[in-house]
């Protein structure tokens, strides 16, 4: 009785979480291979229509000493909203991804080039940034998802780990929804932090694996960087909502134009051969097993109608 008692509490604590407002990372391409300028993009994921308002998008340095936590540039979503499909899918000036999903927010920026520059020569999607950087920080960089509540807005001169110990002290108020960390194989150091919830990790060229998280929980990707200058996309399997390997995978796209690259070494071998737009643009991303259980059910299915009559 007991037991049943406690399931039920586990449900009812389940069911209210779900009808709570929520709001995840759902994609990040901060590293397109080749050049980023126009093609990075983002895709949050919620409660259908639910509004922004008082969220921020903040990368935060993770190379170097004293550097570790100060926000190289972020995102203030106050003026979007979730859409009715639950999903915001963002995306540069002149952006080649789409289409975008019915009913999905589209937040794109309009004003050139890359993300623009709130505080410098205008972004529509309210960027904010140190000197001119209108693209994504690659790495080592944390993405992150944060609700100010009664704190101070971000600032691009805020440092968020004031004695670079790798734990983060943020503004009294704020809440951190979701993280992910990104240590992109671009000349990685020992020196490199993250402050995600999870973090994805690839090699140098010469394989070896460097930068970490005082928060844990480092997943490796296998093979090295296409380039110098690395390449490195992550997302979550379908609509998970947790922070482990089972939730989020990484790639490291190796060849191809923009719209035709594909996930060519993965966390997660279900990906491998995908390409950006399976992902579904402010859609749902897929999941690995339905996917392997349908063919799995076709396939038996079509064994069972070969199979020689006796
Ligand atoms: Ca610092
Ligand atoms: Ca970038
Ligand atoms: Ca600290
Ligand atoms: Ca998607």
């Amino acid at each position: 009785m007991k037991r049943i008692l406690s399931s039920l509490a586990v449900l009812s604590l389940a069911v209210s979480a779900t009808n709570a407002q929520s709001v995840w990372i759902n994609e990040v391409l901060a590293n397109p291979l080749g050049a980023d300028g126009g093609n990075e993009y983002f895709e949050l994921r919620g409660t259908p229509n639910m509004s922004l308002a008082g969220y921020y998008l903040l990368s935060l340095e993770g190379q170097g000493g004293t550097g570790r936590g100060d926000i190289n540039q972020f995102f203030d979503l106050g003026a979007f909203s979730i859409g009715a499909n639950g999903y915001l899918f963002a995306r540069q000036y002149n952006s080649p991804h789409g289409p975008v999903a019915p009913g999905a927010t589209l937040m794109e920026n309009t004003i050139e080039p890359g993300w623009g520059q709130a505080n410098g020569a205008g972004s529509s999607v309210g960027h904010y940034s140190d000197g001119t950087q209108t693209d994504l920080e690659n790495s080592a960089t944390t993405i992150m998802l944060v609700n100010i509540g009664t704190g101070p807005v971000p600032l691009t001169t805020m440092d968020l780990d004031t004695d670079n110990d790798g734990f983060l002290d943020l503004p009294e108020g704020w809440t951190v929804v979701d993280s992910i960390g990104l240590i992109d194989g671009n000349n990685p150091q020992a020196s490199d932090y993250s402050y995600g919830a999870i973090t994805f990790r690839a090699p140098n060229n010469n394989g070896e694996y460097f930068g970490g998280s005082a928060y844990g929980n480092v997943i490796d990707l296998p093979g090295s960087p296409p380039t110098t200058a690395g390449a490195l996309y992550v997302g979550r399997k379908g609509e998970s909502t947790g922070s482990t390997a089972d939730d989020w995978f990484g790639a490291i796209m190796r060849s191809g134009n923009i719209l035709n690259q594909k996930f060519d070494v993965t966390t997660d071998p279900f990906y491998e051969g995908l390409q950006y737009k399976d992902m579904v643009y402010g859609g749902p991303n897929p999941i690995p097993e339905p996917g392997t259980w349908a063919l799995l059910g076709l396939g038996g299915l079509a064994y069972l109608l070969r199979r020689p009559k006796r």
